[in-house]
């Protein structure tokens, strides 16, 4: 029987190796895999069956390793082929045809927060008593947030423990999120002449404990009215008005004598809830120095948060910013 040499034996291999792995990679179906596997690895007449046979033709000491790399091929030319088939089950699956007449799969749909929800509605009752809503910046300068206020450099409000402050760059003015909405009165009339009817509803930022009336980032409602004739009656008409519209029945707003520097008189301002009394805001007539004419005029701010909790029963602010869903969807 001829010898049949190792290395010719060693190239016949790669060669059906190489050829297996490209038909295999090209096969682009299940019957073009099964195809290429008849060729390769078929039983009868396969190619790896035939170089098999030359295995027997090689001579005693180089039988070892023709078996060795035969055996190698072998295994490289079934990975190949259960990787080809693997891949074509895979598309089989995706171009499985849609089926458009099932029913669609529902999409859960949000809705608006509570609190926006509340911002809506305050600015549509004052659109009817003919406030306009304006709206101002949330990161302010000091003079917008405070000397304009007639909140001088040494007032404690300015502590930077009370406030959140922004770095920039030295020497330059710190500026910070405002702490009021009080600041749009300033815009505004920087801007424009009385007579005035706006409000302003936005997220104003002071470093509070979070408990069941406070939070850190909260919302306030702002007021100014300014015309001749303008008394102390107005606001708490317009107070009431607004109170009982938005809450609902006969709701009682009561003034307790305060302090803000930018108004005189100042009075906070209580609404009646459940036999208690609840602070809602601060108001008072604009003060001469703020307004810097001689036209009365009035202002207030209320929280929005404790307007909302009082309208809709809730019993502790914090609920709003949990984003509990549970909670959320019941408003
Ligand atoms: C002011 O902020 C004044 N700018 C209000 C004002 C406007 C007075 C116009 C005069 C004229 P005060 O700090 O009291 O006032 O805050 C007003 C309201 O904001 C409070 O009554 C309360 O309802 C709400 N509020 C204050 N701090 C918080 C907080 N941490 N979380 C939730 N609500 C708050």
């Amino acid at each position: 029987m001829s010898t049949v040499p190792l290395e010719s034996f060693l190239a016949e291999l790669d060669r059906l190796k190489a050829d297996a792995v490209e038909a295999l990679a090209a096969a682009v179906d299940a019957d073009a895999v099964e195809r290429a596997r008849i060729e390769f690895l078929g039983a009868k007449s396969g190619r790896l069956k035939a170089i098999q046979k030359l295995l027997g033709g090689l001579g005693g000491a180089d039988k070892p390793a023709g078996g060795k790399h035969f055996n190698e091929a072998r295994e490289a030319v079934s990975a190949a082929l259960e990787a080809a088939q693997g891949r074509v089950a895979g598309s089989a699956a995706a171009v499985e045809p849609l089926d458009v007449t099932l029913p669609g799969q529902p999409v859960r749909l949000g809705h608006v927060h509570p609190i926006t929800q509340t911002i809506r509605r305050v600015q549509e009752i004052m659109a009817r008593l003919g406030f306009e809503s304006v709206d101002g910046p949330e990161v302010e300068d000091q003079w917008h947030n405070f000397d304009a206020l007639a909140i001088n450099a040494e007032h404690p409000a300015r502590d930077p423990l009370d406030n959140f402050y922004l770095a920039v760059a030295r020497g330059a003015d710190p500026l910070l999120l405002r702490s009021q909405t009080s600041t749009v009165q300033i815009r505004v009339m920087e801007r424009r002449e009385p007579p005035l009817r706006i409000v302003s509803l936005g997220r104003v930022y002071r470093p509070d404990t979070a408990d069941a009336t406070h939070y850190p980032m909260f919302h306030q409602v702002e007021g100014l009215y300014v015309e001749p004739g303008t008394t102390m009656a107005h606001l708490k008409s317009v107070l009431r008005q607004f109170a009982s519209t938005f809450l609902g029945g006969d709701v009682h707003v009561r003034f307790r004598p305060s302090f803000f520097p930018f108004t005189e008189p100042s009075v906070e301002v209580d609404m009646e809830w459940g036999g208690r009394w609840i602070e809602m805001g601060g108001a008072g007539m604009v003060d001469p120095a703020v307004l810097e004419a001689v036209v009365s005029g009035f202002a207030f701010g209320l929280g929005v948060e404790r307007i909302a909790a009082r309208r809709y029963g809730v019993t502790d602010i914090r609920d709003f910013y949990r984003n509990d869903v549970r909670f959320l969807e019941q408003f």
